[in-house]
């Protein structure tokens, strides 16, 4: 055949999941180590919780060429971690130039952006909001309602993901916590170490461009 079939892909959002994809996968909270600040916190939610899912995803790849789009939702719990609240890993990709699309569709999420050089944004994502994820922007979705968050996200299938960029600076720049009445604040992380000029360099070179 020539030309990709057209597919028709429904989101269920009572389970938050994409119908007639081919991809899902589950991070339960015992592979989520490492991830909040808090380790107590974590720790008692491992004795309680550890094998239940925190967030799933679920997608459609129609090819791997840059020119094909992979599709597909996050689901992801309630919850705080001490008083952080459920994210997910967080990347840069790893074709650094490539962007991506986020729409909301359930719940009240926010999208954690940080620039290669420490620029923080900090976009809401509710229900029928897109937000777009320009190259080269490390983001990660964060769960600061009460009730599963539901976003759909499409970007090229030859992305990728790396999620060591975040290990290497000892966290994103800042931690999204309970601002202490229900609503959510920015929190330095005292463990961030920015990422030295040599590093942003490489980052774009690898891309093909000139710093
Ligand atoms: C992939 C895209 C999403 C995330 C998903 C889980 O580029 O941004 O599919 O993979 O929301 O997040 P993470 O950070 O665990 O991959
Ligand atoms: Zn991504």
């Amino acid at each position: 055949m020539r030309f990709d079939e057209p597919r028709l892909c429904p989101v269920d959002l009572g389970t938050g999941l994409l119908g007639a994809g081919d991809g899902h996968y589950r991070k339960t909270f015992a592979d989520l180590k490492g991830l909040y600040a808090d380790e107590q916190a974590f720790s008692a939610i491992l004795a309680e919780r550890a094998d239940e899912v925190a967030y799933e995803v679920t997608s459609y790849t129609p090819g791997g060429a840059v020119s094909d789009l992979i599709v597909g939702v996050t689901r992801m719990e309630p919850g705080k971690v001490g008083n952080e609240y459920f994210l997910t890993r967080g990347h840069i990709h790893a074709r650094a130039n490539r962007p991506e699309v986020y729409y909301g569709q359930k719940g009240h999420g926010l999208m954690q952006l940080e620039s290669p050089d420490g620029e923080v944004r900090i976009l809401e994502v509710g229900p029928q909001a897109i937000c777009y994820v320009p190259p080269f922007w490390i983001h990660r979705s964060i769960n600061v309602g009460d009730e599963d968050l539901v976003m759909m996200f499409t970007y090229p299938a030859d992305s990728g993901q790396d999620y060591g960029i975040i290990e290497r600076s000892g966290g994103m720049k800042v931690r999204i916590v309970d601002d202490g009445n229900g609503g959510w604040a920015q929190q330095p992380n005292p463990d961030y170490v920015p990422r030295s000029a040599a590093t942003i360099e490489k980052l774009l070179h690898d891309a093909g461009l000139a710093a």
